[in-house]
């Protein structure tokens, strides 16, 4: 198990091994966060990382590509099937890559992009003054209302009329309700603009039909494709085949140059497997996972932004309860509850202190958590913040979490070929390898 790696590089070998223990005792509710398959993981690990693939399969700079110009033809397919996509790009190294694709595919420097804030839930890559996004292009952006803590289509045509924008990009990091595309559509059209919708937190729930599909709507659309979609780190771009050109040539040569082949191939697999039956029961299991995570919250007191969830988000506003989302974190940390500080709309507080926290359920439900344990990690939650001065409450509920994760293991086979090779100095706890 990775004999090699430590054999050469023992730090390094550390630093994956002790990922590996951290991922397993730690329990994940970050929600942009998942455990890809062993599939996925053998294919991004695979030795497609040494072939230099520049241009698109049938079509390729250098020699020797003919097979991975299958594992990205059967990533492309994949897409398109499962998203019902004319046109896909499965390069971009990234969201933000495959956002800033679209925005240099269809605009000039300069052009208006009108796009959610930040700090009411939106993208970095979606023209936050410090992403290259606002030094290229010119910003003009739209929030949620104060009152609902929602987006109020009626505000966005206000927004886009005053606006008009080249280009509108719909989507959002820490937004809990759905999002309907066809006012948006509408609104793109009145005002003569581009629309983009980038789901990258929502693609599972989208391509399991649990959430409203932007594909119909939009002229671009972009993803990640390891959050709820659980496949490698990385971008794609679906486009309607008008832009296909102008789309494949803007990630290649435009703004990237040899794909990541092992990564595409990763993306075929994660592709595969979200064309698959189970794929729609994961997503189901997400979604209720966050229903009943809300709702026990809100049963403990905490006041929820928008008061719910629709999707696989809960982003909880600490306000009422005397403590910053940095600070919450960081006893959520102590007692192996990771998630991140997240601004909440309208927030008094610097994104580095933040009045709230975002939890997600995709990493917990894949490791095979029901509401169960979604209730029992609200009560482990309450607990921590309100006893957050008092070690031995947070001891005992840490110790409960590690009880937790080891009753639903990641990787077991890796665990326990791990914990058999370091016998002694690599101890599980609760001593489930
Ligand atoms: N930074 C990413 C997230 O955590 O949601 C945005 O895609």
């Amino acid at each position: 198990m990775l004999n090699e790696l430590r054999r050469v590089d023992p730090e390094i070998y550390d630093s994956v091994r002790n990922e590996v223990r951290r991922e397993h005792v730690e329990i994940e509710l970050i929600a942009s966060e998942n455990y890809v398959s062993l599939a996925v993981l053998e294919a991004q690990g695979s030795v497609l990382t040494n072939k230099y693939a520049e241009g698109y399969p049938g079509k390729r700079y250098y020699g020797g590509c003919e097979h991975v110009d299958v594992a990205e033809s059967l990533a492309i397919e994949r897409a398109k099937r499962l998203f019902q996509a004319e046109h896909v790009n499965v390069q971009p190294h990234s969201g933000s890559q495959a956002n800033m694709a679209v925005y240099l595919s269809a605009l000039k420097p300069g052009d208006r992009i009108l796009a959610m804030r930040l700090d009411h839930g939106g993208h970095l890559s979606h023209g936050h003054p410090k992403n290259m996004s606002s030094w290229i292009f010119d910003i003009a952006s739209y929030g949620v209302r104060r009152d609902t803590e929602r987006l109020d289509y009626d505000e966005v045509r206000a927004a886009a009329r005053e606006a008009r924008p080249k280009l509108i990009v719909v989507g959002a990091s820490s937004y809990p309700r759905a999002i309907d595309f066809a006012p948006f559509r509408s609104i793109a059209d009145e005002v003569g603009a581009l629309l983009m919708a980038d789901i990258a937190h929502i693609a599972g729930p989208v391509a399991a039909g649990l959430h409203p599909d932007p594909v119909p709507y939009c002229d671009f659309v972009t993803a990640t494709t390891h959050k709820t979609l659980r496949g490698p780190r990385g971008g794609i771009i679906l486009c309607k085949a008008a832009h296909a050109r102008a789309i494949d040539s803007t990630v290649f040569p435009g703004s990237q140059g040899g794909p990541l082949m092992h990564v595409v191939a990763a993306k075929a697999v994660a592709l595969k497997e979200a064309l698959s039956p189970g794929f729609r029961r994961y997503q189901e299991q997400i979604l209720a996972n966050a229903r009943a995570l809300a709702e026990a919250l809100a049963a403990r007191g905490f006041r929820l932004v928008t008061g719910g969830t629709d999707n696989h988000i809960v982003v909880v506003d600490l306000t009422n309860r005397g403590l910053t989302g940095i600070e919450a974190t960081h006893v959520l940390d102590r007692v192996g509850i990771t998630v991140n500080n997240n601004q909440i709309p309208f927030d008094p507080l610097p994104p580095t202190k933040s009045s709230g926290i975002r939890l997600g359920t995709p990493a917990v439900t894949t490791r095979g958590m029901g509401e169960d344990e979604m209730r029992q990690l609200a009560a482990i939650i309450a607990r921590a913040i309100e006893a957050r001065a008092d070690k031995t409450v947070l001891q005992h509920l840490r110790n409960e979490t590690l009880d937790l994760a080891d009753r639903f293991p990641i990787y077991p086979g890796i665990l326990r070929r791990l914990y058999e090779q370091e016998r002694g100095a690599y101890e599980i706890p609760g001593g489930h390898p």
